[in-house]
């Protein structure tokens, strides 16, 4: 046989979207494998993209959120159909609530049984249920489309506010083929996904001049200007201007928590008595009180500059009086350009009232920290991973829980940008094992996981993935007996109460069970020695750390949301 009659090369449907996916720099799935998309992690297995295979696709996608987050590329979570898919949305929504991109690439099944509802294998019109949940759904039903389809997902994940995209590859797509010149032709690599969006001039000069008129300036840091990766601008605008700052949970370490201008140790005292706010990728949700009521002080005392890529997030709860729009990169920098070289601190009565209060805090914090209770508590266990964080600046602390979330958050200081993944924006339990296989993949750093008993729970068979991958994943269960605390009782006997779970559980034989090193710490001493050793070794470790049940409070600092019946009883 000559060249001329042989037939052309065929590409098919899984290559096309493997080498689609590869073309974008993307080189890392987080899956659970089965009908339809078996072959496909085994064909990018063998490609050389990474497949990290879970237990669950919640925390597959979960996965895929933080390794968005951390890498500025889309998290790819790869699901089989329905119950799959389902299990992959609860990630994909969180992800877009928290400005994570990232694409849920699902499986489905037969487009005409499940139009007709015929009852197809695992049958669910899953574009349609995924689109209210992300930011975009896109489903490609032809193999020439898949480069489109790849490349709107990129692009819908990446620009403007980041977030959450569906994508859905029904079964027939994958075995399709076309010629491979062609298929190669189809495919798109996505130039600039993230387009620059550069502030307005006038935006600029109006944020300017309200600054320059602060008495009180004070600067909100959040997990917008984090995930911007311009650390080294946010830190001259900081340092250049000598405005306060207050870091939102994973802003936490953009500047180091140790950093002089950090308002962290009076944060109530700042937020209401500040008169000019400055938001730097930081919503005024919940989180923040909505920018109004007794935290912020007397009532329309404050006047916002926010800076965010969305511009309908201005005066989402509050009049903002300099809106800036744009990106974070571009936008600091233009402030900066703006500052000059005759910009006036901020008033000293302001900044040095700030840094006693603080001071104050700060040592009565430190002597929280020195006592060493009987009973290990949230403060002993959690001054012994401060001290190693900060002996380990470059660790990825994840952290999920109430009490065990709420003074992780406090007394864990962060010196690195990007380097706290925790519950965000929903407070959503579940994360843990997955933010935490997701750092220690795509940064190779150790992970430290904080805990609380109930949050690991969610995430908690996750265990084996992290020892099947050899990941240098340290879990330390903050094991109080239960959700909040281990002491409620049911006042009719029988079912323990519903906060309460099996007393002195042994959380550490989990990771025993798949290889990993388990160990019981009763003694901050003991939880110092297992820690150091785990964060030394790189081995998967859990830390089971025995905490007072009696230490937390309900719902940790957030009490005031539970609704309260009227009925005494
Ligand atoms: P936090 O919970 O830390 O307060 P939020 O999640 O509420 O932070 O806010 C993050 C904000 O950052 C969002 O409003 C989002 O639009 C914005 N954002 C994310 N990335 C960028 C970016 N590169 N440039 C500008 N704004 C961004
Ligand atoms: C998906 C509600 C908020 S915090 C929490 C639950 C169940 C667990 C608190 O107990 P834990 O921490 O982790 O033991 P600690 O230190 O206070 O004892 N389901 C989801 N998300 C949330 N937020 C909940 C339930 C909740
Ligand atoms: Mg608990």
């Amino acid at each position: 046989m000559t060249n001329d009659t042989q037939a052309p090369e065929q590409t098919d449907g899984f290559h096309l979207v493997i080498d689609a996916l590869k073309l974008n720099g993307i080189d890392t799935i987080f899956a659970v494998p089965g009908i339809p998309i078996t072959d496909l992690t085994r064909k990018a297995q063998a490609e050389g993209i990474r497949m990290i295979s879970f237990r669950h696709e919640q925390h597959a996608g979960n996965a895929a959120a933080a390794a968005g987050f951390l890498t500025q590329k889309p998290g790819i979570c790869l699901t089989v159909s329905a119950p799959g898919f389902l299990n992959g949305l609860t990630a994909l929504a969180n992800a877009t609530t928290n400005c994570f991109p990232m694409i849920l690439i699902s499986g489905s099944s037969e487009r005409e049984i499940v139009d007709l509802q015929q009852g197809d294998y695992e049958e669910m019109d899953q574009l349609a249920i995924a689109k209210p949940l992300c930011k975009a759904a896109y489903r490609v039903l032809h193999a020439e489309d898949i480069g489109v389809g790849i490349a709107r997902a990129i692009r819908s994940a990446l620009s403007g506010r980041p977030g959450g995209v569906y994508l859905d590859l029904p079964a027939k797509l994958f075995a399709q083929s076309m010629d491979a010149e062609a298929g190669k032709r189809s495919l798109i690599k996505v130039v600039d996904p993230a387009p620059r969006q550069l502030p307005a001039s006038d935006s600029v000069q109006r944020a300017l001049d309200l600054l320059k008129g602060a008495k009180r300036p004070l600067i909100v840091l959040g997990k917008g200007a984090a995930y911007a990766q311009c650390d080294a601008d946010i830190r001259a605008l900081i340092e250049k201007t000598g405005i306060p700052y207050l870091p939102m949970s994973m802003a936490k370490g953009l500047l180091p928590d140790t950093h002089a201008q950090s308002a962290s140790a009076t944060r109530s005292h700042v937020l209401a008595e500040a008169d000019v706010v400055m938001l730097v990728g930081a919503r005024l949700n919940w989180l923040l009180s909505h920018g109004k009521g007794k935290t912020w002080g007397t009532p329309a005392s404050k006047q916002f500059i926010q800076i965010d890529i969305s511009p309908t997030e201005m005066d989402s709860n509050v009049p903002i009086a300099a809106p800036l729009v744009g990106d974070i990169g571009s936008c600091v920098s233009a402030l900066l350009a703006g500052l000059g070289s005759s910009w006036a601190k901020p008033p000293a009565d302001w900044t040095q009232g700030i840094t006693e209060r603080k001071e104050k805090n700060q040592a009565k914090m430190a002597a929280t920290l020195a006592l060493n209770p009987a009973t290990m508590n949230f403060h002993s266990a959690l001054n012994v991973i401060r001290n190693a964080v900060k002996a380990r600046p470059d660790a990825i602390v994840v952290n999920e829980g109430a009490n065990t979330l709420d003074f992780a958050r406090s007394i864990v200081d962060m010196y690195e940008p990007r380097k706290r993944l925790d519950v965000g924006t929903w407070g959503i339990m579940g994360i843990g094992m997955g933010f935490a296989v997701a750092a220690a993949v795509v940064t190779g750093k150790p992970v430290i996981a904080i805990e609380g008993d109930s949050a690991f729970g969610f995430s908690g068979m996750e265990v084996e993935t992290i020892c099947r991958y050899n990941l240098p994943v340290c879990v330390i269960v903050f094991n109080n007996n239960g959700i909040y605390k281990g002491t409620d009782v049911n006042p009719l006997g029988g079912d323990v109460a519903p906060t309460v779970f099996v007393k002195n559980s042994r959380y550490e034989m989990m990771m025993q069970a798949f290889g990993g090193v388990g160990v019981l710490a009763n003694t901050p001493e003991e939880l110092a020695k297992a820690l150091d050793e785990a964060v030394k070794s790189g081995k998967p470790t859990l830390i089971n750390a025995i905490i007072d049940e009696t230490a937390g409070t309900e719902s940790g600092r957030i009490t005031s949301l539970n609704p309260q019946s009227a009925n005494k009883k």
